[in-house]
């Protein structure tokens, strides 16, 4: 209990480096773990021969991805500006001379908890950047390193190109040597909500901008800065760091959210940062419907380090999630992360089984599972939104992360996701490998849907 006690009661700081790589994890995955993973695809249609259950949510407007994500193929490198691409491969270099830099002269005033511990003293591990701890919460993180900033940044901006290039020329082509009036307005408010955005949040932004400059000159750049300043406030509210109560051993975390909407690869990206920092991970194969998903979710276990526990093909979760449950506490797990299917063509059975996995982890644990984390996909739009609603509601869903955002993505519908649910956003998924994973934070996200430099 001491102990326990000892590991919450830390005030954990926040690495500004990217948290070290699990041992021996390889920067890319192998052919063969390609081909595992592209085999992960499901064919759609696949349970059209079972009963669907009636649902006010048509399934073809429930479907999403369905599979592998498209990754930037030459089209969509040609949407993007060569400046963009330019200043990442720059920026790129910069990070690779950045890492050369030893850990010791990076970072001096973070030594490894290993070093600092005494023999008597648990080894309390330094959380990765985007995790707290349920009593550290208000500590925010320090912001990183620029040059490693930047990076993934970029992506980011390009990832949301279409969005913010679409929005910012239409902005700008109906301010063109117009005063702001009622029809201005309406316009406006019509383009906000075509980005995706949702209607509270281009309500606030016409708002803002009428009251303050109503009858007046107004350029597209000045609506652009009230558009970033006002979905920054939306999304001030959600972008959190996930809370880990240690004290738990384990925290269990339950990953829901539609087939190829990057549940898996997510969950492998937090092994990574976890066990990264010197956590025990364990993770459960809840997804028993696919071999492949199986063989995805153990290979992502190998490369972290983490304990990996599965069953039979087609064998009941939510046993294996108990199962999972009893181990990690037998084993003294910090963190156990559970997978599970996404299967949505035949949604009455899923959600039934997410009920009953959330149902048979609350035996062990009344508290459990501490955080239901949703993948959503960023590349799906308004889908994102009618997914969050359904997940919510079968599985306590308290936390978001969005995929995919370095694709060609419609990142408007986090922001009205955001306006709607207020559900913490945690991270946001910005490429395939194993460190694309960044904390969310508000103005990063703002700026780039506003294509606005930072
Ligand atoms: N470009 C990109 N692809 C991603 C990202 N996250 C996941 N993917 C890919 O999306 C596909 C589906 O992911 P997976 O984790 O299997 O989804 P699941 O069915 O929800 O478990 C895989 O090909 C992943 O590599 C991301 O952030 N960016
Ligand atoms: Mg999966």
């Amino acid at each position: 209990m001491t102990m326990a006690l000892g590991f919450i009661k830390k005030v954990f700081t926040f690495g500004k480096e990217k948290p070290a790589e699990a041992p021996g994890a390889p920067a890319e995955l192998t052919a063969e773990e390609k081909a595992a993973i592209s085999a992960e695809s499901e064919p759609r249609g696949r349970d059209e021969d079972l009963p669907v259950a009636e649902d006010p949510v048509l399934a073809e407007e429930m479907e999403t991805a369905g599979g592998p994500a498209d990754d930037l193929s030459p089209d969509d490198l040609s949407m993007v500006p060569l400046e963009l691409l330019e200043a990442e491969a720059e920026e790129e270099a910069e990070d690779a001379s950045v890492q050369e830099i030893p850990a010791s002269e990076a970072a001096p005033e973070e030594e490894p908890a290993a070093v600092t511990a005494s023999a008597t003293e648990p080894v309390v591990p330094v959380l990765p950047k985007g995790f707290a701890t349920a009593e550290a919460r208000a500590h925010e993180p320090e912001a990183p390193a620029p040059a490693e900033k930047l990076s993934w940044f970029q992506r980011l901006k390009a990832g949301l190109f279409r969005t913010s290039s679409q929005l910012t020329g239409q902005i700008s082509a109906l301010f063109l040597k117009r005063k702001l009036d009622d029809q201005t307005l309406e316009e406006l408010e019509d383009l906000l909500i075509q980005a995706d955005l949702g209607v509270e949040t281009a309500l606030r932004v016409t708002d803002t901008l009428a009251s303050e400059r109503y009858g007046k000159d107004v350029t597209g750049e000045d609506v652009t800065k009230i558009m970033a300043t006002e979905i920054v406030k939306v999304l001030k509210p959600v972008a959190k760091p996930l809370a880990l109560d240690l004290s738990h051993k384990p925290h269990v975390i339950l990953v829901v959210g539609v087939n190829g909407t990057g549940k898996t690869t997510t969950i492998g990206k937090l092994a990574a940062k976890l066990s990264g920092s010197g956590l025990k991970v364990m993770l459960a194969a809840g997804d028993t419907f696919r071999a492949a998903a199986i063989e995805q979710l153990k290979i992502w276990a190998d490369r972290t380090g983490s304990t990996f526990i599965g069953t039979k093909l087609g064998a009941d979760a939510a046993g294996l999630a108990y199962e999972a449950f009893e181990r990690a506490k037998a084993e003294k797990s910090d963190v156990l992360i559970i997978d599970t299917a996404g299967r949505l063509q035949n949604k009455a059975e899923l959600m039934a089984e997410l009920e009953k996995i959330v149902r048979v982890l609350g035996k062990l644990d009344p508290d459990a599972p501490h955080t239901v984390l949703q993948t959503l996909d960023a590349t799906t739009g308004q889908n994102a939104l009618q997914q969050v609603e359904i997940f919510r509601n079968v599985a306590g869903v308290n936390g978001l992360i969005m995929t995919k955002l370095d694709g060609t993505a419609r990142g408007g519908i986090l922001v009205a996701i955001a306006a709607k649910h207020k559900l913490p956003v945690y991270f946001i998924g910005v490429g395939e490998g194993i460190d694309d994973l960044e904390p969310f934070e508000a103005e990063d996200f703002a700026s780039a849907i506003a294509g606005i430099a930072r």
